[in-house]
């Protein structure tokens, strides 16, 4: 008979992961468990059954009808099943509600991004809006808008999949994607004092949320960032028809092809001040820090499916005798991607922790000024390192890897959004630098060295993580007050301090497994050490020599 090759399998994504089980372990108290646990175990369930549906039918896509049979205007969007499970999923196992539970402390934000890590791929990236609605709550909080907050946040944050809202943060426009100072929006204020917004916004890509916060500038405002006000919108009249916006067309995109991302117009939509008419990037900068650590739970869930497929197909296909797990080079090559995805995991929920403390007050000073540090060094890296582990998933498959009905293609093209999502790899590498203008490295260097300890066993780890923060150290020091410099060695030196970080936890829950006989956070250290840690380029080189 002709020969068949099993097809992949994919474990169970919460009962099968040693990392988020042992994380669970180390850091959420024993009686805040079960109700996790079940949720975990639920999500991951989910995410099995998603798995099987997506290679068990044609993918879809959501669908724009902008016209009516009688020639009015609908602008109507069907989503496809996951989408529209949305609601239901997200508010039955709290993936939003149990980052804001005062109930839940500073454990808050780690349990909910637990929940975020399992859900992400099989709610075919529902998760971005999901992402926007959780900053929007955080920026509303955040803004001391009481009259806001009692109007959204039981919606943004409810547990009942009727009263739930999603909603969109409106920024992109054509002139400003990472420079959102040139947005073109106007907010003019009616004769009734009402404010409405006029515009197009570029990227919306939670268009089928019912609130959005929108950057816009104030009639008669100064051009530039500092100018621009931050406003609340709701989309919809209570019959479900689109208030005062226009949908032109849906993207055609690389991937996350599921989302609805839209062109928008705005055509005078009511909207309302969050806070003052101006400094309105600063007023939405918690929704930015918030998004771009779902971003990064993202990208390593995404490095999390792409090993659990990848080591499973190792044990299932045969090549010159033997399956590819006892080949040795196909084993070393798994092997590394393991090393860079537990570290990538360990920074990430470690932002993911630290944000709940600090949202908590339960945080020092010092930890706050490294949260600000550590989100944008999580979610430049975890994006990058994301793409090169679906590349190299593929590349384990061989030919079958590069084949649309595996379903494998799709995890390439769906990570290379999370580099350019709320922000470039530069974008974040310039946002290092504004951080570091205000925290400094002290806070930084601090953690890394309680991070590694002092035993005997992590010596090559402590040299090896010391001697990248002495040449970030250098860096630094060498070009402060070289803008130009500084720029252009920025994402050489974000990505050192990043893997710095990663190390340094790898080692600490390294020395916390030993306790437990546990080998394998040792050996991912190992094996991550060996990859290097500086990044940190030539910063001699002019590159308008090679450019010119
Ligand atoms: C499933 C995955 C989940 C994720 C899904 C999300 C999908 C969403 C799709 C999108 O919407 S993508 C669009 C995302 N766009 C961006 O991320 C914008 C990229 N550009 C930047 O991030 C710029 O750095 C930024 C526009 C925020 C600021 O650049 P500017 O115009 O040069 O402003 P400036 O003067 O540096 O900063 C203005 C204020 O904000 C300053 O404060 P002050 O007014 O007090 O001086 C900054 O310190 C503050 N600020 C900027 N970034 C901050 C911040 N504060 C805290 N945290 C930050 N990250």
């Amino acid at each position: 008979m002709e020969f068949l090759q099993d097809a992949p399998r994919l474990p169970h994504p919460f009962h099968q992961d040693r990392l988020l089980q042992a994380l669970i372990e180390r850091r959420v108290p024993a009686e805040r468990r079960a109700a996790l646990v079940a949720d975990l175990t639920a999500l991951g369930d989910y995410a099995c059954m998603a798995y099987a549906r997506r290679l068990d039918s044609t993918p879809g896509e959501p669908v724009l009808t902008q016209w009516g049979p009688w020639g009015e205007r609908i602008d109507r969007i069907e989503l496809t099943p996951a989408w529209r499970e949305g609601p239901v999923q997200t508010t039955r196992h709290a993936v939003l509600a149990a980052g804001h539970d005062p109930e839940a402390g500073p454990h808050g934000r780690l349990e909910q991004f637990m929940r975020v890590y399992l859900y992400h791929l099989a709610s075919e990236f529902y998760t971005c809006p999901l992402a926007m609605t959780d900053g929007a709550a955080t920026a509303i909080k955040a803004s001391g808008n009481e009259r806001l907050a009692a109007r959204a946040l039981p919606h943004f944050l409810s547990r009942d999949a009727d009263a739930f809202w999603l909603s969109g943060q409106w920024m992109t426009e054509t002139a400003g994607g990472s420079d959102v100072g040139r947005t073109g929006t106007v907010a003019r204020r009616d004769d009734d004092g009402q404010w409405r917004l006029y515009g197009r916004k570029w990227f919306t890509s939670a268009v089928v949320g019912e609130a959005a916060l929108a950057l816009a500038r104030p009639e008669g405002a100064d051009q530039g960032t500092d100018a621009l006000a931050l406003f609340y919108v709701e989309t919809k009249h209570a019959d479900g028809r689109w208030r005062e916006l226009r949908i032109d067309r849906l993207k055609d995109k690389l991937g996350t092809r599921e989302l609805p991302t839209a062109e928008i117009h705005l055509e005078g939509l009511p909207a309302e001040p969050v806070g003052a008419l101006d400094h309105g990037v600063r007023l939405i900068a918690p929704m930015l820090n918030v998004t771009r650590t779902w971003n990064a739970v993202c990208a390593t869930a995404t490095m999390a499916r792409c090993l659990a497929l990848a080591n499973d197909y190792a044990r299932r296909r045969q090549a010159f005798g033997r399956p590819l797990i006892e080949q040795p080079l196909h084993a070393r090559t798994l092997a590394d991607m393991q090393a860079e995805f537990e570290a990538a995991f360990a920074l990430t929920f470690h932002v993911a922790e630290l944000l709940g403390q600090v949202e908590a007050s339960a945080a020092s000073p010092g930890q706050a000024k490294l949260l600000r540090l550590l989100t944008p060094l999580a979610k430049l890296w975890t994006g990058k390192l994301s793409v090169a582990i679906a590349s190299e998933t593929l590349e384990c498959f061989g030919g079958a890897g590069y084949i649309e009905d595996t379903g494998l293609p799709q995890l390439l093209r769906d990570a290379q959004v999370y580099a350019i999502w709320e922000g470039t790899t530069n974008v974040l590498s310039l946002d290092t630098l504004r951080a570091l203008a205000s925290t400094g490295l002290e806070p930084l260097t601090q953690a890394i060295e309680d991070w590694l300890g002092h035993d005997d066993a992590q010596t090559e780890a402590r040299n090896t993580v010391r001697d990248a923060l002495a040449r970030a150290m250098d860096f630094i020091a060498r070009h402060d007050g070289d803008p130009t410099r500084l720029q252009a060695g920025a994402r050489g030196l974000a990505i050192t301090l990043a893997r710095a970080a990663a190390a340094a936890l790898l080692a600490a829950s390294a020395r916390d497994a030993r306790t437990r006989d546990d080998a394998r956070p040792a050996a991912a250290l190992r094996g991550f050490l060996a990859h290097g840690i500086d990044r940190l380029v030539d910063d001699d080189l002019d590159p308008h020599a090679l450019l010119d």
